[in-house]
């Protein structure tokens, strides 16, 4: 069955069986245009809204389904049309703070099973912000992989390999060029038979090219570089799923200005392990790692250990993470508000369709 190919799996299933009894299809979102989505199904593809009931009872913007999230549907497949009546739970969603003022999740990508965190060898190579990147993709509950491009316009690749080790320990780093075609075969592993790799990253990186690449053909725009500081010109405007010849599912995104963190539990630790160990070391339980006598971590930084920079990296994503769950849990308070108002609303209207 075509599910398989586009990555269902028994969690799914688990979750799907009460809806395949009341006679509903399952298929996965492929691609979002204003809340219009083209839907892979066992029967082909399709155009896909979600009904009215599940508009009325969507609350933030996190509950309507993002590419890559599987849904429950009714077909016309005369028409090559259907309605989305729910969402199945997502095992992994690689999430952002949305951009502009509002607190709200932005899913980027959901249910993949590796994000590639794509950054070229030359001006767009930046370990701090891999750290980050790093921290909302251990959170996401999928795998990280680095994955460097642009090889053939990097005089020292150990060395850059060397800086993206320090930061991201035990996170498979690969180094690739599509224009002289080194490193690729190692990335086939990544693209088994219903795995999703999602790749994230600056416009200008070379995403599309990777994508076109492991397409076989020429899918998706690619636009030169701004000559003078190697910036995209954000050539990719939305997320694309895409079914590989070769099996496994790649998901293109369009390049991010800057990753705004979303809730981040345990990710910081995960990703930055080296300064919360230094951190049990400190003389005094409660240190902040300013002036406090016998601290660890300025110790290291001293000592020339720990980078000056990771450690205020560190800091930096942890007060970003404090002033999220403030507004947030404002935010939460206004949303169970407006629930009720809807609730209310549809007592006293009757039941809105
Ligand atoms: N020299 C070299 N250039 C590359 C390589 N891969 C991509 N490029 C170039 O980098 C530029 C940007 O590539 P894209 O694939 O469009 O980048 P993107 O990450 O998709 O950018 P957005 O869609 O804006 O997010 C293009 O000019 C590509 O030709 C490579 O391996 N070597
Ligand atoms: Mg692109
Ligand atoms: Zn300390």
């Amino acid at each position: 069955m075509k599910r398989n190919q586009l990555g269902w799996n028994e969690f799914l299933n688990k979750a799907f069986i009460e809806y395949e009894e009341q006679g509903y299809t399952v298929g996965r979102v492929m691609l979002e245009h204003k809340r219009l989505y083209r839907v892979e199904t066992d029967h082909g593809d399709c155009l896909a809204e979600v009904s009215g009931k599940y508009r009325f009872e969507a609350v933030a913007r996190e509950d309507y389904p993002a590419v890559g999230d599987w849904v429950v549907l009714s077909e016309r497949q005369e028409e090559g049309k259907a309605t989305i009546h729910a969402l199945l739970p997502r095992f992994s969603k690689f999430s952002r703070k949305a951009a502009g003022l509002t607190t709200e999740e932005q899913i980027v990508a959901a249910n993949v099973d590796t994000v590639f965190l794509v950054q070229s060898l030359n001006y767009d190579f930046n370990p701090r912000r891999l750290e980050r990147y790093l921290v909302m993709a251990w959170e996401s509950g999928s795998n990280p992989v680095v994955v460097l491009t642009k090889s053939d316009l990097c005089e020292d690749i150990p060395g850059k390999i060397a800086e993206v080790e320090a930061v991201a320990f035990g996170v498979p780093i690969h180094a690739v060029s599509v224009k002289a075609e080194t490193g690729l075969e190692e990335l086939a592993s990544y693209f088994a038979e219903g795995k999703t790799v999602a790749l994230l990253g600056s416009s200008g990186a070379g995403k599309s090219t990777l994508t076109n690449y492991l397409l076989g053909e020429e899918k998706q725009l690619i636009q030169e570089v701004r000559s003078d500081d190697d910036k995209g010109k954000h050539t990719t405007t939305y997320r694309e799923l895409y079914m590989l010849p070769t099996g496994g599912l790649v998901l293109d995104t369009p390049g991010m200005r800057e990753l705004q963190l979303w809730e981040a539990d345990g990710a910081i630790g995960h990703s930055f392990q080296d300064i919360e160990e230094l951190a049990e070391q400190c003389y005094f339980r409660d240190c902040k790692h300013a002036n406090e006598p016998k601290c660890a971590v300025q110790g290291a930084i001293e000592e020339g250990t720990l980078d000056a920079g990771r450690y205020q990296s560190y800091v930096k994503l942890q007060r970003e993470l404090a002033f999220l769950e403030r507004k947030n849990d404002k935010r939460a308070q206004l949303a169970e508000k407006e629930k009720w108002k809807k609730i209310t609303a549809g007592v006293r209207g009757g039941k809105k369709k």
